[in-house]
């Protein structure tokens, strides 16, 4: 196992060699926590959680499982190890030597990206912070807190590196890093997705199924910095976002299992009436989430896009599959609208077209995601199937915001658009419906909410029925 140390701040960063550094995270720290016991996971903060730590980056050896209050929780700073002579892998510079460092001409650029990356981690935690109350059952509960307390993991990943390599400036963004809130009208997170609200367990899991995803991805292209230190952090936080996917596909997967159930039961087929979620409101979850989760890449044609990656910040998924790592030739071809929404063929230069590339291994990340989930229905000899939606329907970002489309990418007026969003995605009356469904927290392990199959095995060879959260001191 690499080396761990027992101090305050567990890290495999020497921050003992750096007693600047360390001074300067450890009176961060208690800022930390006053955010989390003021934003983290309501009514929960005295339990025992059986959570998993990360402890070191080996790969068969890095978590250790125990239960543990989350105040207590022991977030610490862990860079994957070096590679060897790495070399910017993409851009004007590639094939030089990783920066170990901060290059001056792209400090205000990386020092964005670590914001707009680190403000996404605190946010996702404030999103969910009053699901406990619902769970669906204890294993939920306890999956739950184990991705807050990652995500927790994730802002002190980026607050390190704005600490150690951005000076002042990065202290004082590592502030306002606890300060933003989601949803908050006069100070609110950066990005879209991060201001809706999660307020029920079927957006979680939609959110931990697409938003975390793109989390993955986005990770991918950071851990193609040619900024070592980021390409290192990054690379770790991946080995945890695993879980947090798994979260959020096995979630759904098991309201799909369910529903699938009920409706072969219910004499009438009427899920709702016999407590499931039905298939079109499931169907209009997804197409929300996936929505705002596209939203995240950025514009389809992007100059910020073209400059990270000539710069070597930014690269794409496993660079090295690629042959050609400049990109200043070939084009991307697309299809952008008009102001009426009308389509037409357009050849992108490459490099401007960089969030689109890394939006289409997204998209069919998430289809093999979905395919999973109509897999359950085909099992139940059920015809009906989901689908993602047009990546043009109902986007905020990019070449497609401000018009209208429906899910199969056909362009609609306003009116047509105002006539059946509620048919597309959640109405007011669905958001109820789906939280009268989780009005009581199921605690009793080993129970489930009725709307909800149980999952085939607990966590880490402990049995379902395991109490994974517990009252007692
Ligand atoms: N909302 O050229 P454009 C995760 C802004 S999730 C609001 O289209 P660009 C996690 C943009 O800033 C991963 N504003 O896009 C998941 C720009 O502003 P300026 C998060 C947006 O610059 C679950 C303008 O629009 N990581 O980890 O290529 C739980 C036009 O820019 C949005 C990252 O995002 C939006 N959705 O930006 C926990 C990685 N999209 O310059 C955690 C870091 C764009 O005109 N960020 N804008 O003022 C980036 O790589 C890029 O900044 C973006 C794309 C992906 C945001
Ligand atoms: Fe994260
Ligand atoms: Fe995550």
């Amino acid at each position: 196992m690499s080396h761990i140390s027992d101090e305050k701040i567990p890290n495999n960063v020497n921050l003992t060699e750096d007693k600047k550094l360390q001074r300067a995270l450890e009176q961060w720290q208690p800022d930390f926590l006053r955010w989390w016991m003021d934003m983290g996971p309501s009514g929960f903060q005295a339990h025992q959680v059986y959570l998993r730590t990360a402890v070191g980056v080996d790969a068969n050896d890095w978590a250790h499982y125990d239960f543990v209050k989350m105040p207590d929780y022991r977030w610490g700073i862990f860079l994957a190890d070096p590679v060897t002579d790495r070399r910017i892998p993409c851009g004007d510079s590639v094939g030089q030597p990783a920066w170990q460092d901060v290059p001056g001409e792209h400090r205000n650029t990386l020092r964005r990206l670590i914001v707009t990356q680190g403000d996404t981690e605190p946010a996702s935690v404030e999103q969910q912070r009053m699901l406990g109350h619902s769970c669906p059952s204890m294993y939920d509960l306890r999956n739950l807190f184990q991705v807050n307390v990652e995500e927790g993991r994730h802002l002190w990943a980026m607050v390190y590196l704005l600490h150690r390599f951005f000076g002042r400036d990065g202290r004082e963004e590592a502030e306002e890093l606890l300060a933003r809130r989601s949803g908050n009208e006069d100070h609110p997170r950066i990005l879209g997705a991060f201001n809706e609200p999660i307020d029920d367990w079927l957006s979680f899991f939609m959110f931990t199924m697409f938003t975390d995803r793109d989390g993955k991805y986005q990770l991918l292209a950071l851990a193609e910095s040619g900024f070592d230190p980021l390409s290192r952090t990054t690379r770790f936080m991946l080995t945890e976002e695993a879980h947090h996917m798994f979260v959020g596909e096995t979630g759904v997967g098991r309201v799909v299992q369910r529903t699938a159930e009920l409706m072969r039961q219910a004499k009438d087929g009427d899920v709702r009436r016999a407590g499931g979620v039905d298939l079109a409101t499931l169907q209009k979850y997804l197409n929300l989430w996936y929505s705002l989760s596209l939203d995240l890449f950025g514009s389809e044609v992007s100059t910020n896009a073209a400059s990270f990656f000539a710069a070597g910040l930014k690269g794409r998924v496993k660079e090295e599959k690629f042959q050609d790592h400049v990109a200043l030739e070939g084009a991307y071809p697309m299809e952008i609208p008009d102001r009426t929404g009308q389509l037409t063929r357009d050849e992108v230069p490459l490099r401007s077209a960089m969030n689109e590339v890394l939006r289409d291994a997204y998209v069919e990340d998430c289809q093999r995601g979905v395919d999973r989930w109509n897999k359950f229905l085909a099992d139940a000899e059920l015809s009906e199937r989901f689908a993602l939606p047009s990546r043009r329907f109902h986007r905020h970002q990019g070449v497609f915001a401000g018009l209208f489309f429906d899910p199969q990418g056909k362009p609609l007026s306003a009116e047509e658009w105002e006539r059946h969003k509620d048919d597309w995605l959640p109405s007011a009356a669905d958001r109820t419906f789906v939280k009268s469904l989780q009005a009581k927290a199921i605690v009793d392990p080993g129970k489930m909410a009725n709307w909800i199959a149980a999952p085939p095995r607990g966590i880490n060879g402990k049995p379902i029925e395991f109490e994974y959260v517990r009252a007692e001191a």
